[in-house]
């Protein structure tokens, strides 16, 4: 029996499920849920995810909510040789990639979410500037981390470089990575190219768009 992936494309997190069972080459379904229909506060997606939130990871009667835990649940039971490189048995390396996947959970993702909770249900018609400081800030912890190597935990793509891209593509949406941030701008433009970012974060990072800007024009008129 597949994996089922709950998810919306929109959604940060699920894109990074998404595009790691591809680089993974694992064969997943996936059902939908509408976080615009509160589709997640349904009877029994709840049951499954008291959390309501996507993406949510259905194998057999095994059941895991947030995408970081998702992430490294596949790599690790069904990613075989390019689980090893996505998320290596190293405990330093695998220590790396914790960290920024918490960061990830901790900093980027909360930042994101503070911007579009403003746009979509507080009217705002622009990025305020204590939240655009935010995000410059963490901006500037990932340049740095960049200072060191190519990718966000070493010299290879790893869970960090999925689950960091998509919030990061995000953010850039509404707060523009401005050109002092050299090495964040050489690791998206990178990741860009490769095709796992092209079938599934692009999709859903252009609903996104979609959806923001239309609030944006809307709250502005
Ligand atoms: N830390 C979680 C965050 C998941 C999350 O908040 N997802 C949002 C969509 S981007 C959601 O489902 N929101 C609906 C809700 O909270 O009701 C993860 O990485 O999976």
């Amino acid at each position: 029996m597949p994996v089922i992936i709950y998810k919306m494309n929109a959604s940060p997190p699920a894109r990074a499920v998404l595009a790691t069972a591809e680089v993974l080459g694992l064969e997943i379904e996936t059902r939908e849920v509408s976080i615009p229909n509160k589709e997640q506060f349904k009877p029994e997606y709840l049951e499954k995810n008291p959390l309501h939130t996507v993406p949510l990871l259905e194998d057999g009667n095994f059941i895991l909510a947030d995408s970081h835990a998702i992430i490294i649940y596949l790599a690790s039971k069904y990613g075989g040789d390019k689980g090893a490189s996505l998320y290596p048995s190293d405990i330093q390396q695998r220590s790396i990639i914790h960290q920024r996947l918490f960061l990830d959970a901790s900093i980027l993702f909360p930042r994101l979410i503070a911007i579009i909770k403003a746009i979509a249900y507080e009217n705002a018609a622009s990025v305020d500037e204590k939240k655009t400081a935010d995000v410059e800030e963490a901006y500037g912890f990932l340049e740095k981390y960049l200072e060191s190597s190519p990718f966000l935990a070493g010299e290879q793509l790893t869970l960090a470089d999925i689950s960091c891209v998509t919030t990061v593509s995000s953010l850039n949406v509404v707060v523009p990575i401005d050109a002092k941030f050299i090495k964040l701008q050489e690791w998206v433009n990178n990741l860009k190219s490769q095709s796992w970012y092209v079938n599934k974060n692009e999709p859903g990072l252009n609903d996104l768009g979609g959806f923001l800007n239309f609030f944006l024009k809307k709250n502005a008129a």
